[in-house]
């Protein structure tokens, strides 16, 4: 009967993939990530778990990513995406751990008997859960696809459709498509991002003055999925004259190797593939999965240090871009005109540049902080009618409530039917309903972001400089530290403050005392087997001594 087909079958997904002795899998920042070698166990687990999600979502589209983003290309792993296109929700992962744990087919078989019981998971069904899977480029993908596919083929009625390979944003956009009823193709996503591109583009005010926006753009692709991905399009850009360099070609490096998002953001310098020749050309840096991005400029033509744009001055730029719009649309001085009263919430981590925070504040915007993971900054932003949040690595998106769309639809309605469509708050409302079409909704995306950064530079007619001038960031310093046991660490406050060990907080509070502005916190990476040491001080030299003494201190407590 069905009951026993089931069974049989998760104990045979389980015992061709056993849990190695030894091994414990632990679903992090974004989902479980570890040497792509040993990963087959937990994307096969991760690929039963995604499975009985759809079947509990009523057969709602569930996504799989492997991927193991800005880490080595040794590394893989896997991210799930829920049916809203967001990272996979909360409440499940303590399952997900589990059974990534399972450590023989019948305690899987247990667990996963134990937990369809306790969530009232109807099993047993046809067509009753359906699987959207990606993957990246690093070469233990297709393998872990395989392990992914069976373990969705190990719960009956699930159907598994492989999307082929994709960036992870490109993925989560196919979910949240799919599960709204729009056509969830590549193609229906480039059609969307090139589309909406354009309208933003019509709605540049002609003879506008002060243009210092010039077409060039380098895109370090950091030799992964984005690069290739960025190269179908360029040509639909005509508004920008878009050169990839670490493209992820044949030939053209390793991916994530000295390049890439995370290099820039962390070290500072010119990624492989760029010189000091290239000073004067605004350049863009994507992730080797390309959910993140920052901007940088060559600082000088003698040597590889860069002036940086983080994900904090794309956040700038993003919120100044929108409260303009929406200032347009409430002070059109017009008193036949309702206003359209919207909440604009900014999330940010511990990480924000202190600088962005103070400058977002003085703009009189509404800040609040998560701890590190776009699961906790989505979730805070999906709170405001316009939640705009990014990390300072690159992550992060804009999302705009369906009610607030449907107001501004109707705005831009009304408008139209007086034949009122030269006005300001026209332009101001079609500019934001065409932004939130641009602008993956469902997860941070560096090709769309991009394509909004771009968009708005070429409104305000803004150069590099007139961006990265927005406020002057404070000087600060990461540092990565090795230790025996990483969870040793445990954090409170978003992260900002050390709950355990005790000692350590202390240490970091005296070493912090000693300098201006200073400000110092550590957390255990959710990503690398990683201690991460965050400084900030009012210059650099401090900067560096303050994340090398608590570094030190963490080395020592932590062995
Ligand atoms: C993932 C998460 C991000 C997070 C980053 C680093 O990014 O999606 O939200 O900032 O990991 O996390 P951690 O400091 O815990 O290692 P990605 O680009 O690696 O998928």
């Amino acid at each position: 009967n069905t009951e026993q087909e089931q069974r049989r079958r998760l104990l045979a997904v389980a015992t061709r993939f056993p849990l190695p002795s030894g091994c414990r899998f632990s679903y992090g920042t974004a989902g479980f990530r570890a040497d792509g070698a040993t990963m087959a166990p937990a994307v096969c687990r991760a690929g039963i778990l995604a499975a009985l999600r759809s079947v509990k979502l009523a057969g709602a589209a569930v996504g799989i990513v492997i991927t193991a983003s800005h880490n080595p290309v040794a590394d893989n792993g896997v991210k799930i995406a829920d049916p809203d296109g967001g990272m996979m929700a909360q409440h499940w992962e303590p399952f997900a751990d589990a059974l990534a744990n399972a450590p023989d087919p019948d305690a899987l078989l247990h667990l996963v008997l134990q937990f369809v019981k306790d969530e009232s998971i109807p099993l047993g069904g046809q067509d009753t859960a359906q699987v959207l899977l990606g993957r990246d480029t690093r070469p233990t993908g297709g393998y872990l696809l395989d392990a992914a596919l069976q373990g969705i083929n190990a719960i009956i009625g699930a159907r598994a459709i492989d999307m082929g390979i994709l960036t992870t944003p490109q993925l989560h956009w196919m979910v949240r498509s799919k599960n709204k009823g729009i056509k969830a193709s590549e193609s229906d996503y480039f059609t969307q991002l090139i589309d909406s591109f354009r309208r933003m583009l019509e709605l540049v005010p002609k003879g506008k003055g002060g243009d210092e926006f010039t077409k060039k753009l380098f895109v370090d692709g950091a030799n992964g999925i984005g690069g290739l991905k960025l190269e179908q399009i360029k040509a639909e850009l005509s508004d920008l004259d878009v050169i990839v360099r670490n493209s992820g070609k044949e030939g053209e490096g390793i991916l994530n190797h000295m390049c890439g998002a995370d290099f820039v953001q962390k070290e500072r310098v010119t990624p492989h593939g760029f010189s000091p020749e290239d000073v004067g050309v605004r350049c863009a840096s994507l992730d080797g999965d390309a959910d993140r991005l920052v901007y940088f400029h060559v600082s000088s033509a003698s040597d590889n240090r860069v002036d940086l744009v983080d994900g904090d001055k794309i956040l700038s730029l993003f919120a100044l871009f929108i409260r303009e719009q929406l200032d347009f649309i409430n002070n059109n001085g017009d008193q036949a005109n309702k206003p359209l009263p919207a909440r604009l919430g900014i999330v940010q981590t511990a990480y924000a540049n202190g600088a962005s925070t103070q400058f977002l504040k003085s703009l009189g915007l509404e800040v609040v902080f998560t701890p590190t993971g776009v699961k906790y900054l989505h979730r805070k932003a999906l709170e405001y009618d316009i939640g705009i949040y990014f990390e300072a690595n690159g992550h992060g998106t804009v999302v705009f409530s369906e009610d607030f769309i449907s107001q501004l639809e109707a705005v831009s309605n009304e408008l139209s039917s007086h034949a009122d469509t030269g006005s300001a708050r026209y332009h101001a409302a079609m500019r934001l309903l065409a932004a939130s079409q641009l602008i993956n909704q469902a997860v941070g995306d560096a090709l769309s972001g991009l394509l909004l950064v771009e968009a708005i530079l070429l409104y305000k007619g803004w150069s590099f400089q007139n961006w990265c001038g927005l406020y002057s960031d404070l000087p600060s310093r990461q540092l990565k530290v090795k230790v025996m046991d990483r969870s040793a660490i445990v954090t409170t406050n978003a992260e900002t403050k050390v709950s355990q060990p005790t000692a350590l907080q202390e240490l970091i509070d005296m070493e912090t005392a000693n300098y201006a502005q200073g400000r110092c916190f550590v957390r255990p990476s959710g990503t690398e087997d990683v201690v991460r040491v965050y400084a900030e001080a009012s210059t650099q030299v401090e900067a560096d001594s303050l994340a090398k003494s608590v570094a030190h201190h963490v080395e020592r407590l932590l062995g």
